[in-house]
């Protein structure tokens, strides 16, 4: 590629794939997630791929940075960067939620420059002939491990808009086990994540003890999602001091999970109160937080997530990742990064095991053991499957939902439910 090709269009096309019926201390998942496709085009006809949210919001986000992208060269990340701080103001109509800081509106700049990073590396790596980790200084590693995400789970969706999924209900210990044994058998995973924040601590403490004994010596890990007081957090702390790896938000804000950190020798790991490089000093101070989820597509890119990585190692932090409901192209984009970053201490979230379509040339993303290769072709190294973009964007037109609102959906099952935490 020449130093004159320049970024000729930008294509973003809303997508929406099925997901199940998850429950989280937001509500439940609505029976379609959305995701934004961005397809980076060159002068010389290269196209340079990205996923993000898809949220009206977010795609309005994106339609205003698109015009100060259009002109680059694939190369010019920091002038896309100062464009796009400048440039992006505020949307009315998200929907926030503090378990997702994804849909955080303050994030809006560092979401768009975060999907035009990674589609214009893609074209970058394109150019010279090399995978995107060898764009953020090469891999420390050849595979990226993930883990067993499990979510409490109804059968089916409300209304049943579709066939129930294959998982069945997730809700007692044993049906959380069976999940997990589903989940391991398909993928190979070598550690679980309960998202909790559901219902009764006691209960949710019940269903880890029970992965504890079916899985002897697998890493656990319990989110509730800042469901559970901080008074309730300690009292839980002192029956999972012995069964988790880490204890991920269990109670709100930062001087919550500070004064939890006293009284615990689990290490907490955060997505919800480490989301910013002010949150991150604040939380050096308060020694808070042990373990850092990041996560690109909030936290401004790939070489921003390499960034929150080295500041990980400087203050002894361990790292790993958080994820929302994706497809494939986020997923080799988390995969070239962790690859990418030596202090990656744990297994990332995935939700990739709960979709079960995908926009990548090829199919569906493979995992071996638990982890996914590091792509070695040029660039991210996957390509769009036309017709299944046509097929998601379709359905992103048919579903009706244009907000995810995890609140609203589980008031269908339960009009009483206000989604005000902490609820326990
Ligand atoms: O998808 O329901 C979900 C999760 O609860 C997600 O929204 C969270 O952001 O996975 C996330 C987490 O680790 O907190
Ligand atoms: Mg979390």
């Amino acid at each position: 590629m020449s130093r004159d090709i320049r970024i000729s269009h930008v294509r973003i096309t809303p997508v929406a794939f099925r997901d199940g019926p998850l429950l989280n201390a937001a509500g439940i998942h609505e029976p379609w997630a959305l995701r934004a496709i961005l397809e980076v085009e060159t002068s010389d006809g290269r196209i340079g791929l990205a996923e993000t949210y898809g949220d009206a919001p977010m795609l309005a986000v994106l339609e205003q940075a698109r015009p100060h992208v259009v002109g680059l060269s694939p190369f010019a990340l920091n002038l896309m960067e100062e464009r796009l701080k400048a440039a992006i103001r505020p949307v009315p109509g998200a929907v926030e939620y503090t378990l997702a800081p994804g849909s955080h509106a303050a994030k809006n700049a560092a979401k768009a420059i975060s999907a035009f990073e990674v589609a214009m590396l893609d074209l970058q790596g394109q150019a010279v002939g090399a995978p995107v980790v060898d764009l953020l200084g090469g891999a420390v590693r050849s595979e990226v491990a993930y883990s067993a995400y499990l979510f409490f789970k109804y059968a089916e969706h409300h209304g049943r808009p579709y066939e129930p999924d294959a998982w069945g209900e997730g809700i007692s210990p044993q049906q959380v086990v069976a999940q997990a044994r589903r989940m391991i058998a398909l993928y190979g995973f070598q550690s679980i994540k309960l998202k909790g924040g559901v219902f009764e601590p006691r209960h949710e403490i019940a269903c880890i003890r029970a992965l504890s004994e079916a899985f002897r010596g697998m890493p656990l890990r319990l989110d509730p999602n800042a469901n559970w007081s901080v008074a309730t957090s300690k009292r839980a702390a002192e029956e999972l001091d012995d069964l988790l790896e880490y204890y991920e938000d269990p109670c709100p804000g930062l001087d919550g999970m500070a004064e939890l950190a006293r009284h615990t020798r689990l290490p907490l790991a955060t997505n919800m109160v480490v989301t910013t490089m002010e949150e991150f000093r604040r939380n050096v101070e308060k020694k808070a937080v042990k373990v850092i989820l990041s996560d690109h597509h909030y936290w401004g890119g790939l070489r921003a997530t390499r960034q929150l990585a080295r500041m990980c190692a400087l203050w002894e932090l361990g790292m790993s990742m958080h994820s929302n409901s994706h497809l494939g192209i986020s997923l080799v984009a988390m995969t070239h990064v962790a690859a990418a970053i030596p202090n990656l201490s744990y297994a990332c979230d995935t939700h990739y095991p709960w979709q079960d379509e995908d926009i990548v040339r090829g199919g569906r993303i493979a995992f071996k053991d638990g982890a996914v290769a590091v792509p070695t072709r040029p660039g991210l190294g996957v390509e769009l499957d036309r017709q299944a973009l046509a097929k998601l964007h379709d359905q992103y037109l048919a579903c009706g939902i244009r907000n995810r609102d995890d609140r609203r959906q589980m008031q269908k099952y339960d009009p009483s439910f206000t989604g005000a935490t902490p609820r326990y």
